[in-house]
C-alpha cells in the first residue's frame, strides 16, 4: 500500500450523518432533494450507513486472514434476510442519530425503512434460521461466511383474490440494490453434462457445458462489536454473452436463448417448503452454488497456505439440510482431479470438514435424485458417489451386517428407478450430524437414521435452534425493548440470559402495567396495518390469537379453523354469555402446487367472511387472514400477539422458531408437545404455557395400530357439527361441495395428521386460555415469565454450541 492512500473515516454525529445523506442523495443517487421520493432517501441513507460499515468489514476480513483462524462456511440454498437498514442502524447504535439527521432534512426514518423491499431468498423456517445464524456469527465475531444463491426472483408475493391465494413474482432487484457489492472479478466456471475420459489412470470430465458464477457480497453487521461478516451469493452469467456461431448464422433468437438458458440457473427460488420435487433445474441450482462456493473456498485457502495439508484444520463446511450435499462429491472431485490428492486423503479431509443439519423427518421432504439425471448432468459426481458407496458397503459387510441392512444403508435406493439418497450421503461424509431440537434429534436417531446411528453413534448430536434478539426484539418491538432497557439495561441484546432478571418484575405493578402498555401499542400498530392494507377494524382490546407460518397439513391450521368454527357455533347458541372477544389471525404462504394447503387458505377466508359479517357475533369473534406473510410482516404481527399457536402433530415439527419469537415478545403459547415447544415449556414452566394433545409416542402408536377418526367425529357433538358444516357447504352455500374433500380427508380417509384425536383437548385448552384472559394481571405476569425465560433461545447460544462442539472454531480478536 502506498503512503498516498488516505481516506476520511466517516463521522457518526448528527451533523456528519446529515451531510453524508445529503451528499449521497445528490452525488450517488443523483436526485434533487426537491424531487426525491422515499426510495431515493432510502438509497441515500443506505449508502451513508454502508460507508460506516465498510471499515469494520475490511478490518474483520483482515483479522480473519491474519489470525488464520479456523473458518466456517455455512452453505444454504436459502437466506431469508428481510430488510437490512434498521438492522444495520441498530448494530451501529446509530438509529436515533440517523432519525434525527433525517428529521433535519424533513424526512421520516420510519417512512423510508417501510419502503425497503424484503430480501426474501427463502421459504420459511430453514431460510430464516440461516439469516439468524449469519447475525449471530457476526455478533460473536466468529470467522466465517455464508454462501448461497442470488435469486433474481425471491419468494413469490401472495395476493388473496376471492379468498384464494394468487402468486405474483417478486422481482426484488428492480430497486437499485445498494446493499450488495457486485464482485465482477470473482467468478468461477461451473460445468454440466459432458462425459468422462480416462487418461493414464486419471479421470477427466470433458465436453461439458458451462455457466459462470459471479459473486455478490452482502455485509452482515455484528451487533455492537465492530465486526462485519460476508454473505456471498452467486448469480449465473452465460459464460459467453451470446452464442457467436448461431449469431453469425443469423439466428439471433437462438443465440440469446442459450444465454437465457444458462442464466436461468439463478433465476428463481423454488417455493416449496417441506416437500421434495425432483426437478432438474433445482439440481442445477444446487450444484451451481456449491461448486462456485467450494472453488472460492479452496482459492482463498491456497492464497494463504502453501499446500493443502492443513485444510481440514483450517476450514469447516456446514450443510444446511441436504440441499448443498453435492458439496461432498464436489470437494472430492476438486481434491482428486484438480489438486492431485489420493482418494483416501481426500475422503479423510472431507469427513473432517463437513457437518450436516437435518431439518425434517418427513419422508416426502427427503431429497433423492434419480441416478439417470445425476449421471447425465454430473457424470463425475455420480462416479464419485458410487465409489464412496462401494467403499462404505464393503466396510458394512465386513462388520457382519446382513443384506437387508446393506440395502437400507446403501447410498443408492434400488427400488424402482434408482436414486441417490442425499441424506445418507450427508451422514456418511460428515463428522457431526445434528437435529434442531431435543425431541427431533432423538427421533432422528430412532427413525430415519436408526441404521446409521448403529454404525456411528458418536456422530449424532443436538443443537436446538434459536433466534436473533436483535431483529426479533430490539428491532421488531421497540416499545418493549425500551421498557426492558429502562429496567435491566441493554446487555440482553448480546446476552439474552440477562432477561432472567425480568422475572422478579412480576411483583411490580408499575412494570406489569408498562408491559401491558407496550403490548397494547403493538396491537394498535397491527390493527392500523390491517385497516390500511385490508380494510376492516380489529379491536386491540380483544385477545389476539395468532398462527403465522407456512401453510402445511402437519402444522394443522385446519385444527385452528375447527376451533374457530366451534367457537362461532357456541356464540350463536348462547350470544348473551360472557365471551372473551378474540381476533384469530392467520398468515402464511402455500406452495404453489400444494392443493390442500391452498384449499385451507380458501377455507380460512370463507369462514372469516361468514363470521365477520354475522351481526349476531359482532366483536366477539373476528377472523383475519393477512396476505403475503414475510419477515417484515412478521416483525409487525409477532409483537402484537397475545396467544401463539404452535399446534403441529407431535413428532412432525422439527423445532419451530416462530414459537421462540412469540414467547420472547410476551405471548403465551398454546401448543403440542413437539419440537422446541417442549424446551420452551421446560424453560417457562408448565404453569406458564398451554400444552395439549397426544405426544409423539401416542401419535406413532395410533399410526401403527390404526386410528378411527370417524368414531371421534360421531362421538363428539361439537366436532360433528363443525365437520358437517364443512361437508355440507354451511360456509359456502353458493358452492356447497367446496370443502367436501377436506371433510373426507379427516373423517373418511384416515386423518393423517390426527386432528380429530387432539380436537377435544385443544378446544378445552382454548377454554382455559379464555379463563386466564379474564385475569389480566395474571395473564401479563405469565407473559413476563415467558419473556424472562427465553435466554436459552438466542441464536447466539445456538451458534456458540455449533462453534464449540461441531466447527471447533473461536472468535477472532478485533
Ligand atoms: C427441497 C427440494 C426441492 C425443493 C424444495 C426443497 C425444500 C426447501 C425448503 C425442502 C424443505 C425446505 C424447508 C424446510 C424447513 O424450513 N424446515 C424447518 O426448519 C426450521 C429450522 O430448523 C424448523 O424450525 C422447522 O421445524 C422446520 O420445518
Amino acid at each position: 500500500m502506498t503512503m498516498a492512500f488516505e481516506y476520511d473515516s466517516p463521522g457518526n454525529d448528527v451533523g456528519a450523518l446529515r451531510r453524508a445523506i445529503a451528499n449521497k442523495l445528490v452525488f450517488a443517487v443523483g436526485k434533487d432533494p426537491l424531487d426525491a421520493q422515499p426510495k431515493d432517501w432510502l438509497n441515500a441513507t443506505f449508502l451513508a450507513v454502508r460507508d460506516r460499515l465498510v471499515e469494520r468489514w475490511m478490518r474483520t476480513s483482515r483479522a480473519q486472514a491474519s489470525q488464520d483462524a479456523r473458518r466456517v462456511y455455512y452453505l444454504s440454498m436459502e437466506f431469508l434476510i428481510g430488510r437490512a437498514l434498521s438492522n444495520a442502524l441498530l448494530s451501529l447504535d446509530l438509529y436515533d442519530t440517523v432519525k434525527e439527521a433525517l428529521d433535519d432534512l424533513g424526512v421520516n426514518l420510519d417512512d423510508i425503512t417501510g419502503s425497503e423491499p424484503d430480501a426474501a431468498l427463502g421459504n420459511g423456517g430453514l431460510g430464516r434460521l440461516a439469516a439468524c445464524f449469519m447475525d449471530s456469527l457476526a455478533t460473536l465475531a466468529l470467522p466465517g461466511m455464508g454462501y448461497g444463491i442470488r435469486y433474481d426472483y425471491g419468494m413469490f408475493k401472495q395476493c388473496i383474490i376471492g379468498g384464494q391465494q394468487v402468486e405474483t413474482p417478486d422481482y426484488w432487484l428492480s430497486a437499485l440494490n445498494v446493499w450488495e457489492f457486485p464482485r465482477d472479478e470473482v467468478h468461477f466456471r461451473v460445468c454440466f453434462g459432458g462425459r468422462l475420459e480416462t487418461v493414464n489412470g486419471k479421470t477427466r470430465w470433458v465436453d461439458a457445458q458451462d455457466v459462470r458464477a459471479t459473486a455478490y457480497d452482502y455485509i452482515i453487521p455484528g451487533h455492537g462489536n465492530g465486526a462485519a461478516n460476508t454473505l456471498r451469493l452467486w448469480s449465473a452469467r452465460a459464460s459467453r454473452e451470446i452464442n457467436l456461431s448461431k449469431f453469425n448464422q443469423g439466428d439471433y433468437f437462438a443465440a440469446v436463448e442459450d444465454k437465457n438458458h444458462s442464466e436461468n440457473v439463478s433465476r428463481v427460488l423454488y417455493p416449496d417448503d417441506s416437500t421434495f420435487s425432483g426437478k432438474e433445474l433445482r439440481l442445477r441450482q444446487e450444484y451451481f452454488f456449491v461448486s462456485a462456493s467450494l472453488q472460492d473456498i479452496l482459492n482463498r485457502f491456497r492464497r494463504d497456505h502453501e499446500t493443502l495439508g492443513m485444510l481440514p484444520e483450517k476450514i469447516a463446511i456446514h450443510l444446511n439440510d441436504t440441499h448443498p450435499v453435492l458439496a461432498i462429491p464436489e470437494l472430492m472431485r476438486l481434491l482428486i482431479d484438480e489438486h492431485n490428492l489420493d482418494w483416501d486423503t481426500a475422503w479423510d479431509y472431507t469427513q473432517r470438514i463437513f457437518s450436516y443439519t437435518n431439518h425434517t423427518l418427513m419422508s416426502e421432504a427427503l431429497e433423492t435424485w434419480p441416478v439417470e439425471m445425476l449421471g447425465r448432468l454430473l457424470p463425475r459426481h455420480l462416479q464419485i458417489v458410487f465409489e464412496i458407496n462401494e467403499c462404505f458397503l464393503k466396510e458394512v459387510a465386513a462388520g457382519g451386517h446382513d443384506a437387508g441392512f446393506i440395502r437400507r444403508v446403501s447410498l443408492i435406493d434400488e427400488h424402482g428407478e434408482r436414486k441417490v439418497r442425499m441424506a445418507w450421503l450427508a451422514v456418511l461424509a460428515s463428522h457431526k450430524v445434528n437435529g434442531v431440537s431435543e425431541l427431533h434429534s432423538e427421533l432422528m436417531k430412532q427413525s430415519i437414521f436408526a441404521d446409521f446411528y448403529l454404525l456411528y453413534p458418536e456422530r449424532f448430536t443436538n443443537v436446538t435452534n434459536g433466534i436473533t434478539p436483535r431483529r426479533w426484539l430490539a428491532q421488531a418491538n421497540r416499545p418493549l425493548a425500551k421498557l426492558v432497557d429502562r429496567t435491566i439495561g441493554q446487555s440482553w441484546r448480546t446476552r439474552l440470559d440477562d432477561l432472567g432478571e425480568l422475572a422478579m418484575q412480576v411483583d411490580y405493578p408499575q412494570f406489569v402495567a408498562e408491559f401491558r402498555a407496550a403490548k397494547m401499542a403493538n396491537k394498535e400498530r397491527l390493527s392500523n396495518y390491517v385497516a390500511q392494507t385490508m380494510g376492516g377494524y380489529i379491536d386491540p382490546n380483544a385477545l389476539f390469537d395468532v398462527q403465522v407460518k407456512r401453510i402445511h397439513e402437519y402444522k394443522r391450521q385446519l385444527l385452528n379453523v375447527l376451533h374457530v368454527i366451534t367457537r362461532y357455533n357456541r356464540i350463536l347458541k348462547n350470544p348473551e354469555a360472557d365471551w372473551v372477544p378474540r381476533v384469530v389471525i392467520f398468515a402464511g404462504k402455500a406452495a404453489s402446487a400444494y392443493k390442500m394447503a391452498k384449499t385451507i387458505i380458501h377455507l380460512i377466508n370463507d369462514v372469516a367472511l361468514k363470521i365477520n359479517t354475522d351481526p349476531r357475533v359482532g366483536n366477539l369473534l373476528k377472523v383475519v387472514f393477512i396476505p403475503n406473510y414475510r419477515v417484515s410482516l412478521a416483525e409487525i404481527i409477532i409483537p402484537a400477539a397475545d396467544l401463539s399457536e404452535q399446534i403441529s402433530t407431535a413428532g412432525l415439527e422439527a423445532s419451530g422458531t416462530g414459537n421462540m419469537k412469540f414467547a420472547l415478545n410476551g405471548a403465551l403459547t398454546i401448543g403440542t408437545w413437539d419440537g422446541a415447544n417442549i424446551e420452551i415449556a421446560e424453560a417457562v414452566g408448565l404453569d406458564n404455557i398451554f400444552i395439549f394433545g397426544n405426544r409423539a409416542d401416542e401419535v406413532e402408536r395410533l399410526h401403527r395400530e390404526g386410528y378411527n377418526p370417524r368414531a371421534l367425529y360421531e362421538a363428539n357433538p361439537e366436532l360433528h357439527e363443525a365437520l358437517t358444516q364443512l361437508a355440507t357447504g354451511y360456509f359456502t352455500p353458493e358452492d356447497p361441495e367446496r370443502y367436501r374433500l377436506v371433510y373426507d380427508a379427516l373423517v373418511n380417509w384416515g386423518d393423517h395428521y390426527q386432528l380429530l384425536a387432539d380436537y377435544a383437548d385443544y378446544v378445552a385448552t382454548q377454554d382455559k386460555v379464555d379463563a386466564l384472559w379474564r385475569q389480566p394481571e395474571l395473564w401479563t405476569q405469565k407473559a413476563i415469565r415467558n419473556m424472562a425465560a427465553m435466554g436459552r433461545f438466542s441464536s447466539d447460544r445456538t451458534i456458540g454450541e455449533y462453534a464449540d462442539r461441531i466447527w471447533r472454531t473461536s472468535p477472532i480478536k478485533l
